[in-house]
């Protein structure tokens, strides 16, 4: 959506907060995917700064943060963008934080691999890491079970994440094994 509004509307990253994951996307239209993001690590109870920067409509914007991230506390950057999508790439050459990319079906995509492409094939030196596509709720859980390599509190929560996710994988088996496929099907 064109917005003649000058971009000071947008936070800049210089007003971002203390946060320790930055979620950044290349467009508005990645929200609907990268809100996923937003709601694991709401989920798991950590804050994030979440914002729009385009490798390609605003690189200054883009260079700004990448440059300073680091120093203003951010410890993991999550970045998605859909078709050529650079931002995850550019963000990662430019800083020393590891960036954990979401590849997105947008609307300019070819079937998504444009996107994931952009994002996996990264030259050596330079690694993002790459989730599946639109899959922005992995990166939540990457970017904490990043912080929490170093902090026990926060992989703890990842722990009873874990068990509360076998659990419910568990209501299912029993439930199938009980009443058979057949029966299952049709509840
Ligand atoms: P619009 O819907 O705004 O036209 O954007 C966005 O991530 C989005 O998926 C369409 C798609 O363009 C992507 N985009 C990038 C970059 N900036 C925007 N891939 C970038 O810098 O990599």
């Amino acid at each position: 959506m064109y917005n003649s509004q000058p971009v000071t509307r947008n936070p800049q990253p210089e007003n971002m907060s203390q946060a320790k994951i930055a979620i950044i996307m290349g467009s508005d239209s990645d929200l609907p995917i990268m809100r996923q993001a937003a709601d694991v690590l709401k989920e798991l109870e950590l804050d994030f700064d979440l914002t729009i920067i385009s490798a390609h409509r605003t690189p200054e914007r883009m260079f700004e943060f990448a440059k300073k991230a680091h120093k203003k506390g951010v410890k993991v950057i999550i970045a998605g963008a859909g078709g050529a999508a650079h931002l995850p790439g550019m963000v990662a050459s430019l800083s020393p934080l590891p960036v954990i990319g979401v590849p997105i079906k947008s609307s300019n995509s070819i079937d998504g691999w444009d996107s994931i492409l952009s994002i996996l094939q990264m030259p050596n030196g330079v690694p993002v890491a790459t989730v599946a596509l639109n899959a922005a709720k992995n990166a939540g859980i990457l970017a904490a079970q990043i912080l929490g390599a170093g902090n026990k509190t926060i992989q703890n929560r990842l722990v009873v994440y874990k068990r509360q996710m076998a659990e419910g994988v568990a209501v299912k088996y029993e439930k199938l094994e009980a009443i058979g496929y057949e029966k299952y099907k049709k509840e």
